[in-house]
């Protein structure tokens, strides 16, 4: 009832994109943000030794994308960085907050998959924060504001108990982490029981934290399927889920989702609101190619229980 229009040009930035010589075969699951009227996005590359970087990419309108000439500059001399993301580092969430942009991504090595952080104030040059995470956690989208006088974000642990569900945490300084609640496990989404997290950075409305989560379900042969869904959390403390669609907003259909390095995939890293009310939802496609689908938030909202969306 309130899926996702699939933009008919997708997709909208593929591997061969990228500079001749760059040796970059995909591109998806990037981040995105709205930044002095122009468009950027964080790509999460990867080439054929299958070492992931982020690169920028700039665009006038959302739809059509230049990449800059090279990856964005990291700090790989830094020994923890060197050992700890192992030319694994990916679907990076962009967030604006306090005047600088911030770049909460999974940093993978042979310890494991953790969350990092990188900051910057231009998209040029950036300054590597740490990792902000104990191992085995992935999918941080940190939020555009302080709740409660803390920054909070939203992860997914990736092993235990918790594994597979949806929570939230939060820090006084964006490097340690803690007060962890979970906020909506995998179990109570009927298309996902495998594992759910987070995706975009939640959107602030008046009604509450408009969050798109992706959900997982294991079919026969082991085989994922990767969906996206929404909720909606409260804004005082986004533990609490006051809204959430009972059905999936996006399910991989077409051709560029259901084939490629893994089929049956649609994830999402980064949502753009435009002042007219249309969300602008980037997703990777097969882990292979970046897309993008669209819908108006007041029908999110009410695929969350809003009866009468305000925005
Ligand atoms: C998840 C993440 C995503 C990826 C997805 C499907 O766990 O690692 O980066 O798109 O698996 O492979």
């Amino acid at each position: 009832m309130f899926q996702l229009k699939r933009y008919p040009g997708n997709p909208v930035l593929t591997g061969k994109d990228f500079p001749e010589g760059s040796g970059i075969r995909r591109v998806f699951n990037s981040g995105v943000i709205k930044a002095g009227g122009r468009y950027v996005m964080a790509c999460r590359v990867e080439d054929a030794a299958l070492r992931n970087r982020i690169w920028i990419a700039e665009s006038d309108d959302g739809l059509r994308w230049v990449p800059r000439p090279g990856p964005a500059e990291l700090p790989h001399d830094d020994p923890d960085f060197a050992e700890y993301t192992a030319g694994m580092y990916y679907d990076p969430r962009i967030t604006y907050l306090d005047g600088r942009y911030y770049l909460m991504h999974a940093a993978h090595s042979s310890h494991g998959c953790r969350l990092s952080l990188l900051s910057t104030s231009d998209f040029s040059r950036f300054e590597w924060l740490g990792h902000v995470s104990a191992p085995d956690n992935r999918n941080g989208a940190l939020f555009p504001e302080k709740i409660n006088g803390l920054y909070a974000r939203l992860e997914r642990p990736n092993t235990g108990g918790a594994f597979g569900d949806m929570w939230v945490s939060y820090s006084p300084d964006l490097i340690f982490w803690g007060k962890a609640r979970c906020v909506l496990r995998n179990r109570d989404v009927r298309w996902a029981w495998t594992k759910i997290g987070p995706g975009a950075v939640p959107i602030r409305t008046e009604h509450g934290w408009l969050t798109i989560f992706h959900g997982v379900r294991t079919q026969c042969a082991q085989h994922y399927v990767y969906q996206l869904g929404v909720c909606l959390l409260a804004l005082d403390d986004p533990s609490r889920v006051i809204g959430r669609s009972e059905e999936a907003i996006l399910e991989p259909e077409e051709q560029y989702e259901l084939v490629g390095q893994t089929p049956s995939v649609v994830f999402t890293s980064g949502a753009v609101l435009e002042d007219d009310g249309e969300l602008k939802v980037y997703y990777g496609g097969a882990d292979t190619v970046q897309c993008l689908a669209t819908i108006r938030i007041e029908r999110l909202l009410e695929a969350c229980g809003v009866a009468s969306p305000r925005v």
